[in-house]
């Protein structure tokens, strides 16, 4: 019997609170769906986005190196930084693009770039382009700015030097007994003779920082390689690492391209300036 009583007890007491919770959910509801309402009236839309670590680096040519003006150079992130051209992403404080700064040193974060012949700036968010420095030393330092142009500070740059000669008129890399502008119909094995303009011909490993000077490479059924880009060593990319200016290539019956691409002496690639491909059908 106490137990029985006991039992109706407890599901007196239940099913009473449950009927208490039903109406507080209501009204807590309610609540809560005005006081968003009134938020949402008083507060902008847009999220806040925090701002997270990354750098920003020179990728090539490495600091120190001997270059010909026009170079291309290559700018790299990390982090959380993200890259927008200019104009865009204006709350987002990891979003920008670089400026290259000649003869100058960081900009305060929170000033805007100027622009000018010495503040070079790449509001397409580019991340490679060819610089035409004045001849001489110069330290040049990449800044990441925001979509207005507002430098993120010493911690969002990065200095680099350089040693810049004159462009050479002519520059440029060709297999000398090949047309470039038609098919070669050619039997295997494949001589080629190689000619370079404007660049010295070097052995790899000699001279890392020499970017005027490099070794040859085949790459066959493939086109060039991207600036400051490792060129691989397979079956598809042949190094001329002693200097060699010819070769004999065997390669099976069809079609085919060949594309010589000059590296520097650790066999990063000179990108398109420096290379040239040719349709080649194998009998
Ligand atoms: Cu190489």
């Amino acid at each position: 019997m106490k137990v029985v009583l006991h039992l109706i007890c407890l599901m007196v007491v239940v099913s009473g609170c449950q009927k208490a919770d039903v109406a507080g959910d209501k009204k807590g509801a309610a609540k809560q769906a005005e006081a968003e309402h009134k938020n949402a009236l008083a507060k902008p839309i847009t999220k806040k986005i925090e701002q997270k670590s990354g750098q920003v680096f020179f990728k090539w040519p490495e600091t120190g190196s001997k270059i010909f003006a026009g170079t291309e150079f290559v700018f790299g992130v990390n982090g959380a930084l993200e890259l927008a051209p200019a104009g865009t992403k204006m709350d987002n404080p990891n979003a920008g693009h670089h400026h290259v700064l000649v003869g100058h040193g960081p900009i305060d974060a929170g000033e805007t770039i100027p622009m000018d012949k010495t503040h070079i700036h790449f509001g397409k968010a580019q991340t490679r382009a060819a610089l035409d420095l004045p001849v001489g030393e110069h330290d040049l330092t990449l800044q990441f700015a925001n979509g207005g142009h507002v430098s993120y500070g010493p911690p969002r740059s990065a200095v680099t030097k350089v040693d810049v000669a004159q462009r050479p008129e002519k520059v440029g890399v060709s297999i000398s007994n090949l047309k470039p502008d038609a098919v070669n119909r050619v039997k295997s094995p494949i001589k080629l003779f190689f000619t370079l303009e404007g660049y010295a011909l070097r052995p790899a490993g000699e001279d890392i920082l020499d970017k005027r000077s490099g070794h040859h490479h085949i790459l066959i059924d493939r086109a060039f390689m991207p600036t400051g880009e490792v060129i691989p060593m397979d079956e598809k990319h042949k190094h001329f690492g002693k200097a060699q200016t010819e070769t004999s290539l065997v390669l099976p019956k069809g079609e085919h391209t060949l594309t010589l691409q000059l590296g520097d002496a650790a066999h990063r690639s000179y990108g398109e300036a420096l290379s040239k491909t040719y349709r080649l059908l194998v009998e």
